[in-house]
Order: structure tokens, then sequence, then C-alpha cells
């Protein structure tokens, strides 16, 4: 809990000083890419990610990561994820950056520290993101919270941009 806790502070803090949402972000390639990350993980399209809409699509992304389906995502497997944003990383010349940030992420998930996540401790972490992310209480991740409070967004958005 307290390595979890440093490292979420850790990737917080690379993100310092709070960004005032500027309407031009959302024509940036990666801005754009977290609204389209938003949108399909909000399945019924009311503007609230729901604690079963994100179990189902930190499940779907899992077996997209997990690319030699031996039901474990390892490290490397993370980061190269082929829907997450490494190649608009390596456009930017922010590869090096993108990899040390999602291994952060993993390092993060990795609750066991086995090297090796499974679907189940994939979907937990992710879990208690969406707690954490859900700042003003009410149950439910908003679209805004997603964007602004969500581990692996505010991560995504270190790497490409900071
Ligand atoms: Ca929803
Ligand atoms: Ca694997
Ligand atoms: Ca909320």
């Amino acid at each position: 809990m307290m390595r979890s806790a440093l490292l979420l502070s850790t990737i917080l803090m690379l993100v310092a000083p709070p960004v005032l949402s500027q309407p031009e972000q959302r024509t940036d390639m990666g801005e754009a890419a977290i609204d389209g990350f938003a949108y399909s993980i909000d399945l019924n399209a009311d503007g609230q990610i729901s604690p079963i809409e994100m179990d189902s699509a930190t499940r779907q992304v899992f077996t997209s990561m997990d690319v030699d389906e031996d039901g474990l995502v390892v490290r490397n497997e993370m980061i190269g994820w082929e829907n997450g944003l490494s190649g608009l990383a390596e456009f930017r010349g922010r590869g090096q950056a993108y990899g040390a940030t999602m291994g952060l992420v993993f390092d993060m998930l990795d609750a066991d520290r086995s090297g090796a996540l499974d679907v189940d401790e994939h979907a937990a972490g992710l879990a208690r993101a969406w707690v954490y992310a859900d700042r003003d209480g009410n149950g439910m991740m908003s679209v805004s919270e997603f964007r602004d409070n969500f581990l692996v967004t505010v991560a995504l958005r270190t790497a490409l941009t900071e």
C-alpha cells in the first residue's frame, strides 16, 4: 500500500503544477486519444464511468495487451500495447519517457511484485485508481475525473508532454 501510494505521488508530482484545461488541448492528438478512451469505456454514454464499465474495459485491455496469450501481462507488453500511445510518443521523441512512465504504472499495478500481472490483479489495480479518481466521492468517475485524475490518463499525459 505504501509503495503504491509512493509511486502514485511520484507520477502525480511529474504533472505538477496542475495544468488548467485549455480549449486548444482538445485538438492535441494525445488529448483526443484520451477522450477516445473515455468514450469507449463509457458504454452507456452517460458521461460517467461506472465501476462495472471500468472492470469490463480493464479486462478487454488486458486481453489486447497479452500479445503472447499466456494469461499474463509483462512490462514490455504493457509498454508496447498497440492501442496505447507508444506510437505517438515515439513520433514526438518521447518514447523513453513513455516507457519509463508506463513502467511506473506497471509497478503500481503489480501488487505482488511478481513482474507479471494476471487479469484480476490488473483489474484490481485499476479499480483502486478508479476510487482515487472519484474526487467528488459520488460513486462515479465522470469523464472529466477520468481526464484529470485517473492514474493511467495522468501518466499518459505526462509521458507525452511534460
Ligand atoms: Ca457510463
Ligand atoms: Ca503475456
Ligand atoms: Ca465522481
